[in-house]
This record gives structure tokens, C-alpha cells and sequence, in this order.
């Protein structure tokens, strides 16, 4: 094309040249063609990929809540759901220096009472059993004795020099939600034990492991 241009008389070579250049402009516009800016990649194209990373991502976040739906199905929430309801419903109580939050099969918190950042002290993992025998003061505040159902939240904050942080809640049948007591049995290491009214309606249902939920001995006793 050059070659002919040079025979061309030069008003008539600009007049090409121009009329090249404005062609250009107007084929990388329409995204025909790649303009230099896009390495080589015409408009419509790096539209196209943003398109598809914007779909892709979208993608990824339905699998996930999706994900946490199903996960949040599969966990063992006891017999007849009491559990589902109660999830995410948050106590807390003051204890020395801090003061203790849990919600229910998510997670508990320590923070402190003259303000700062909290401290994460496990996420919820899993149902578990433990065996007290404790006494009952007499405000009923306690878990007695016996098999008691309990809540374990695990793979909190990093101690230092030390482990991730968990919490056992331990559930005993109470009027109301609520934490009665809090003790760091190791270092990094905390047992809460919790009053709950959906601690009494466990009469023997059974888990998703097919194991007799705990009878809740002190049912009788209120
Ligand atoms: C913080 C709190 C305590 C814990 C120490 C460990 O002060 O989480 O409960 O014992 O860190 O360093």
C-alpha cells in the first residue's frame, strides 16, 4: 500500500493517510480492532472477559452460600430442630475483666470490659457430650450432674505461645438463656456453662448418629 502512496502526488498521500487513520480509529471504537493500549486486544473482547469474570464470580459466591447452607443442613441440631431456631441468639455475661458473648452454634467472644478489639474464642464445630458432677447452688444456676449436651466451638484466636482458642458450652435446662458461668481451664482453653430452655426438651430423641440424645437429668428437678 506504501509503495503505491509514494507514486501518489503528496496531497493525495495525506489525503490516504488520513483517511487510514480515521478508519483505524473508527474499527478499534467498534472494537473490530485492538488499539495498542489493549495488548492486542480489541474493545469487545476485554469487555466480553470482564463480562465473564463478573459472571464467574457471582458463580463462585452462590456456591459458597450454597455450601454453607448444605453444611448448615448436615449439622445436628438434635432432635426436632430446637437447635436450628436457637442458632445465631446471643448471650453474654461480664467475668473479671471481660466480658463473655456466645451465640448459639456460631462462635463466642471474649472482650475486654475498657474497650479494644474482641478476642474470637472458637466457631462453632460440633454437638458434644460431657460428663459433670458439679453441685447445684441454690439459685439453680448450675449443671449438676450427668451427661450434659454441649456446644464446642473450635479453631478460635491463636494464643500466644499457644493453641487456637475453644470454648466448651456446657447446657444445662434453665428458664432462660442465659451464661452462668465462665473459667479458662487451660490456658486458652474456656468452659462456659449455659442455662437453656432447649436444654429441657431433650428426652431421648435421637442424633444424626443415631445415638440416644442425653436424657437431661435435672428436667425433673424444675
Ligand atoms: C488474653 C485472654 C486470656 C488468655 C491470654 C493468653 O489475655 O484471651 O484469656 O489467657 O490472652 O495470652
Amino acid at each position: 500500500m506504501y509503495s503505491i502512496e509514494a507514486y501518489l502526488p503528496p496531497s493525495v498521500r495525506t489525503w490516504v493517510d488520513e483517511s487510514l487513520r480515521s478508519l483505524r480509529v473508527k474499527l478499534i471504537d467498534s472494537g473490530i480492532l485492538a488499539s495498542p493500549s489493549q495488548n492486542g486486544e480489541s474493545k469487545a473482547v476485554t469487555d466480553a472477559k470482564t463480562r465473564l469474570k463478573g459472571a464467574e464470580d457471582q458463580l463462585r459466591d452462590m456456591r459458597n452460600d450454597q455450601q454453607s447452607h448444605r453444611d448448615d443442613l448436615s449439622k445436628d441440631y438434635g432432635s426436632d430442630d430446637i437447635f436450628r431456631a436457637l442458632k445465631g441468639r446471643c448471650i453474654s455475661t461480664d467475668s473479671a475483666e471481660y466480658t463473655y458473648e456466645m451465640c448459639f452454634m456460631e462462635r463466642t467472644v471474649q472482650k475486654s470490659r475498657k474497650g479494644g478489639a474482641q478476642t474470637g474464642m472458637g466457631t462453632f464445630t460440633r454437638f458434644d457430650k460431657v460428663v459433670v458432677d458439679d453441685d447445684v447452688p441454690a439459685d439453680g444456676k448450675g449443671v449438676g450432674s450427668g451427661e450434659r449436651l454441649a456446644l464446642k466451638f473450635e479453631n478460635g484466636q491463636t494464643c500466644w505461645n499457644g493453641p487456637a482458642r475453644s470454648t466448651t458450652a456446657i447446657l444445662a435446662c434453665a428458664e432462660v438463656d442465659e451464661i452462668w458461668k465462665i473459667v479458662e481451664e487451660e490456658k486458652c482453653v474456656y468452659r462456659m456453662e449455659v442455662g437453656t430452655p432447649a436444654a429441657c426438651d431433650i428426652t431421648g430423641g435421637r442424633s444424626s448418629a443415631g445415638e440416644d440424645m442425653i436424657v437431661n437429668e435435672r428436667k425433673d428437678e424444675l
